[in-house]
């Protein structure tokens, strides 16, 4: 990538009033974190979606639906947040102490952008830290241990040995938290800046967000090293990865 389109894009960055990024399993794969597609190592290459992140996978097998959730939280707890969420949570920073504004809408359920110092984060698609009791609605968060049986029998109905946990995440099928998508839809009202880092882009709603900053005519930039269906329409295309890419935007902003 020219050095040119790196700082035409620092420079936007500096003007920008209201910058939103929406990140994906990509920004994590650098953490050792696998993503949902892609060649190898991915986690939909090994496993159907359709066994696994829907209500009708856990109804049919809570078993084996929770137990690979736990796997990936206990996975998710080891791994540490690398350059790209630190860059960030940095550009965050640099962002709101000159009184403009940074919304981090993420897919991810891994809570590294958390961990690595992000503050306005919304878990558009729920978190794998949060568990749900079935039978009361109540939130739970395990200890960093893996639960002792599966499917996890629920804290909150100890009377009732039908009740258990689930994941807090968004299966297919399922709606976004409701203060989730309120505001993201708030924030594509206001935004100038809008980043894609690390998703292929084909998961709604949250595809749409760029389609919707596409269509206003916000600058618009994607991360990723693979081309996506949204590659040919954005302003700018970094086909880089994040951890090694937003380092060198945070140091020129
Ligand atoms: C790097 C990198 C590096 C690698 N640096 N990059 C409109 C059209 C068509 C279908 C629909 C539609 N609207 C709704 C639908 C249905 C469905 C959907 O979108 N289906 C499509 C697949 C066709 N959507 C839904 O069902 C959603 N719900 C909904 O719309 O509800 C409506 C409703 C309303 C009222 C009542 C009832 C319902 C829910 C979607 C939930 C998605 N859930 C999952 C699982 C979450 C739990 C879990 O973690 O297991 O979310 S699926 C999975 O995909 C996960 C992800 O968040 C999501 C997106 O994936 P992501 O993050 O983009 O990862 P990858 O792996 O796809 O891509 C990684 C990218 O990183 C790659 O491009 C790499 O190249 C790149 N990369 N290394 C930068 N170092």
């Amino acid at each position: 990538m020219p050095d040119s389109v790196l700082a035409a894009i620092a420079a936007a960055t500096r003007r920008a009033r209201h910058i939103v990024v929406l990140t994906g399993a990509g920004i994590s794969a650098e953490s050792g974190l696998s993503t949902f597609r892609g060649p190898r190592d991915a986690l939909w290459s090994k496993h159907d979606p359709m066994q696994l992140a829907t209500p009708e996978a856990f109804a049919r097998d809570p078993e084996t639906v929770t137990r690979w959730y736990d796997w990936r939280r206990i996975n998710s707890l080891a791994a540490q947040p690398n350059p790209g969420h630190i860059a960030l949570a940095q550009l965050e920073a640099l962002t709101t102490a000159r009184g403009d504004r940074f919304a981090l809408l993420t897919q991810n359920v891994d809570r590294l952008h958390h961990r690595a110092g992000s503050r306005n984060v919304h878990e558009i698609h729920g978190s794998i830290h949060v568990w749900r009791c079935t039978r009361t609605g109540r939130d739970f968060e395990p200890p960093p241990e893996p639960f002792m049986r599966f499917p996890p029998p629920s804290p909150f109905a100890h009377d009732d040995p039908r009740a258990i946990l689930r994941p807090g995440v968004v299966w297919f099928g399922e709606p976004l938290p409701s203060d989730a998508l309120r505001t993201a839809a708030d924030a594509m009202e206001s935004c100038d800046l809008f980043f894609s880092i690390g998703t292929s882009s084909v998961v709604f709603p949250a595809a749409g967000f760029i389609e919707r900053a596409i269509a206003r005519g916000d600058i618009t930039v994607e991360v990723n090293p693979e081309p996506t269906p949204i590659s040919q329409r954005v302003a700018h295309t970094i086909r880089a990865k994040a951890g090694e890419w937003l380092p060198m935007l945070v140091t020129l902003v």
